[in-house]
């Protein structure tokens, strides 16, 4: 039994060798696999679900394949793709999990999650994600028109990029108590997340316990795999070729 985790592809129709190396996983690696598990940030920004572009059907056929042939997708919003929704699960048969989902690999509980939410010392851009997070502000959102809403996400993301530069890089990692808290709150001791683009295996003790969070890689470079097989979880990268 294979299961796969990825997350943070950042896919968009600039950047094609990403792509060509998606369908390649898809096609040929996930196939194989009982589930997949996308822990957000597959696209560099969606949307809307209501995005009918010729890059946006691709990615969804692609996992229309997939599941049609039996493997159990399941996926967590990211920061970048918080938008993805009900309708674009339905279209694909992908599953939609919760930010925070315990499953179970081979009756061994395991957290997942995306990993935005573990950076709590980024003050600002959990005010940013508690406002954007509301409700009735995606509702309203989802109801301008499509074009209006990509200017709009342009501005912000213009806005946004000038004060990211100055935030160093240990704000923006995961803050270590809230890692144990959540771990403790969820009764696991391995966690995996994508989110800070720092592919590790961080093994420590809490009360005599020893935890594991593994965090997965970006595919701006390479692609970048968890696997779980005989009883055992591997980061393995996937060159573009
Ligand atoms: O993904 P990465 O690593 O580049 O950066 C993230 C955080 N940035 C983001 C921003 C998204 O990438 C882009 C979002 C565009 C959203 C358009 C929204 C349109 C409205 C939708 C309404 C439903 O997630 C970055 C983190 C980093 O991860 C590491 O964790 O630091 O966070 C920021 O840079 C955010 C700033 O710190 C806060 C900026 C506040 C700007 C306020 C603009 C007003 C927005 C109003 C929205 C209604
Ligand atoms: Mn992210």
């Amino acid at each position: 039994m294979t299961i796969l985790f990825i997350s943070d592809l950042h896919l968009c129709p600039t950047r094609p060798e990403i792509t060509t190396c998606f369908l390649d996983f898809m096609e040929n690696e996930a196939v194989h696999a009982k589930e997949l598990y996308v822990l957000g940030d597959l696209f560099e920004f969606w949307i809307g679900d209501d995005d009918n572009s010729s890059f946006s059907s691709l990615i969804k056929n692609a996992f229309t394949t997939l599941t049609n042939q039996g493997v159990h997708c399941f996926f967590i919003q990211g920061n970048r793709d918080f938008l993805l929704n009900k309708r674009f699960c339905k279209e694909t048969g992908i599953t939609l999990l919760a930010d925070h989902t315990v499953i179970d690999v081979d009756g061994k509980k395991v957290l997942i999650m995306h990993g935005d939410t573990l950076c709590i010392d980024d003050v600002k851009y959990q005010e940013f994600r508690a406002k954007v997070h509301q409700p009735w502000l995606q509702w309203v959102f989802n109801r301008i028109p499509l074009f209006i809403r990509q200017r709009i996400v342009k501005n912000v993301q213009d806005k946004i990029k000038e004060k990211k530069q100055h935030k160093t890089l240990s704000i923006m990692d995961v803050t270590q108590s809230e890692v144990e808290r959540v771990m403790h709150k969820e009764g696991v001791n391995l966690l995996i997340h994508g989110h800070t683009h720092r592919p590790d295996t961080h093994v420590f003790t809490v009360n005599d316990n020893q935890m594991t969070r593994i965090v997965l890689g970006d595919w701006y470079t390479q692609g970048s795999i968890l696997t779980y097989k005989d009883n055992t979880f591997t980061l393995l990268n996937k060159s573009f070729k």
